[in-house]
Parts: C-alpha cells; structure tokens; sequence
C-alpha cells in the first residue's frame, strides 16, 4: 500500500475516532406540537441521556413537522440526516411488514393488553424487525385508540361510513382497513387534514382524542363516533447508520432512556386522553357510542390480505393468546 493510501486511511479513522469521541446532540423530529405527550417524552428521555453518559450525548427535539411530515421524517432517520424521529407505526407498515400486526383493526382488548404485548417479547421482536431496513426501534407509546369523525353527516351505525372519503395514513393496510368499512380511503399527510377537512376534500378521518384536539381537526369535523377500531402505537425510531457509529455503552445508554421515557409518556398520555375529550367537547364536538360488532366483523379481508405468511400469522396469535 503507498503511503498516501495509508495516510487517507490514517485520517479517516482519525475523523472516525473523533466523531465518537465527541458530545452529540440528536436531533430527533416529531409532528406534534410542544406539550404533546410523545414531543415531551423525548425531551424528558434526552435529559435522561445526558444523566446517564455525563453530558456527552443529548437529545433536541423538533416538534410541529418543522422537518417535514411522518413519511420524511422516516427516510431522513434511515439516511442518518436525522438522528431520531418519533412517528406512529402506520406509515412503517409498508416498510417492515411486523409493523403491521400492532396496526390490526380490533387487534388489542384492552390498553393493558396493548402495553403487555408491546413490552414484551413479541414488542421487541416487531421493532427489531425494522433493522435490516435501517432503523433501531428503540420504543412504543401509547396512541390510545383511533375512532371515525366526520364533518357533515353522523356516523351512528356501521352502514353510514359506505361511501365516505375518509382520510387515512400512507399505508396500504390502513387503506384497505377503510375501504373494509365500506368508505373511500384517502391516504394523506396528517399536516393536510385539517385543510382537507375544511375544504370539504375529504368527508372525514379517524384519530385518537389527543391528536383530535391538537390538530383541531374537530373544529371541522364535529362528529366523533367511538369506533376504537385500531390502537396502533407510536414508535421512536434511531436511525441505524447514526447507531452503528456508537459504542456499545452510548447505546446501551440510549436504550436504557428511551426505555424510562416510556413510563413517563404513559402518565402524560392517560392525562392527555381525558383533558383531549373533554376540551373537544367545550369545543363543540359530539361523541357517540355506536356499536363495534359490524365493524370488527368485516375486518377478515383486512387480515386475509396482510396476514399471509407464518412468521405474521404466528405474531397475530401470540398476540392473541396473551392476556
Ligand atoms: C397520530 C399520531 C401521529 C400521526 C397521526 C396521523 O395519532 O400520533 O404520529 O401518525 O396520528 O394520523 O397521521
């Protein structure tokens, strides 16, 4: 080898070295404004962070899709631009199909059920699952469960969403979870619904109370009928090229806080639920109970298609059998 291929290589690891070495700061994207649960628990997991590698690592949240909306945010992590995003497991169905078993409509019995499952062995193995695609799932929160709104006309029973152009995210699963209600499913960025709803484009969508509130989406969709179909969680991605650059005690670490933050984003969150509920109903908003049967009975095809192979199947079950 000549000495300028060894110098390049010399300065290389040099570089490499360094940046190891070096105090980070993560920078780690959210859609959500300042307050919201998920946005408030990686901050409180970034201050964990510093505590536990003595300030050489940290965590800056950009909250309100100020770099962009979920699908973004996710090729940003898998290219490294970004550390870190926080993004619901919806538009990672389309990129490791795992993620689309904890999507599953009537999947989940209870919040308990959920929060078992997702912190156990069947959780972790859904987020390792995403790896090879280029991201280190480092935890789940709760999103509670997503139910229909709609602006014009009522939802009160099973038959009235036929026909409905109701918004859902970009994932195919979550297209044909609609069209299997009988509406006309339209994927879209969360940032465009509230406009979407105004302008009478779409005739609803669906979402848990805090993200209702928040968004203001029922501002324009006064109509909330408690379908519950689906409590798919949030996941807080790192991205694999920025973690393969750490040592195993800087991830050790970021796992360990990602971890803590979850308790905490629990707490904030089942606060969250309630003061959502009832700030959309000062607000004007209309809940109604409608009954779930017809619902969940015509959510066959939906796991017919996307359930296909054992390693999915098996998950379902397992999920299933747990109490
Ligand atoms: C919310 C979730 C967001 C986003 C949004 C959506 O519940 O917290 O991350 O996925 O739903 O419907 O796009």
């Amino acid at each position: 080898m000549s000495f300028k291929a060894l110098s390049k290589i010399a300065i290389a690891a040099t570089i490499a070295l360094g940046f190891a070495a070096q105090a980070t700061e993560f920078r780690s994207a959210d859609t959500h404004p300042d307050g919201y649960p998920t946005v408030e628990a990686v901050k409180f997991m970034g201050k964990r962070l510093a505590e536990l590698t003595n300030n050489k690592h940290s965590i800056k949240v950009y909250p309100a899709s100020a770099l962009g909306q979920e699908k973004d945010l996710i090729e940003q992590t898998k290219i490294g631009a970004l550390a870190m995003s926080r993004v619901n497991i919806g538009p990672m169905n389309n990129i490791c199909a795992e993620t689309q078993v904890p999507t599953l409509p009537f999947l989940f019995r209870s919040k308990d059920h959920m929060r078992h499952v997702l912190d156990g062995a069947i959780g972790e193995e859904i987020l390792a699952s995403c790896a090879p695609q280029g991201f280190i799932g480092l935890a789940y929160y709760d999103s509670g469960a997503r139910s229909i709104y709609t602006g014009k006309k009522q939802i009160k029973s099973f038959a009235d969403v036929k026909g409905m152009k109701i918004r859902v995210q970009q994932s195919d699963l979550w297209v044909s979870l609609l069209e299997a209600m009988g509406a006309n499913a339209t994927p879209m960025p969360y940032g465009e619904v509230y406009t979407a709803l105004k302008t009478g484009l779409i005739d609803g969508a669906e979402n848990n109370f805090p993200s209702y509130d928040s968004a203001k989406h029922f501002e324009a969709a006064k109509y909330y009928a408690m379908t519950e179909h689906s409590m798919a969680p949030e996941v807080l991605l790192f991205s694999k090229r920025t973690w393969d650059t750490l040592s195993a005690d800087d991830q050790k670490a970021i796992k360990q806080a990602a971890k803590e933050s979850v308790v905490y984003m629990r707490k904030l969150w089942d606060e969250k639920e309630i003061a959502s509920q009832k700030a959309v109903v000062a607000g004007g908003a209309i809940i109604t109970q409608v009954d779930k049967a017809p619902f969940q009975a015509a959510m066959k095809p939906v796991y017919d298609k996307f359930i296909k192979d054992d390693k999915l199947k098996s998950l379902v079950k397992r999920v299933q059998d747990s109490k």
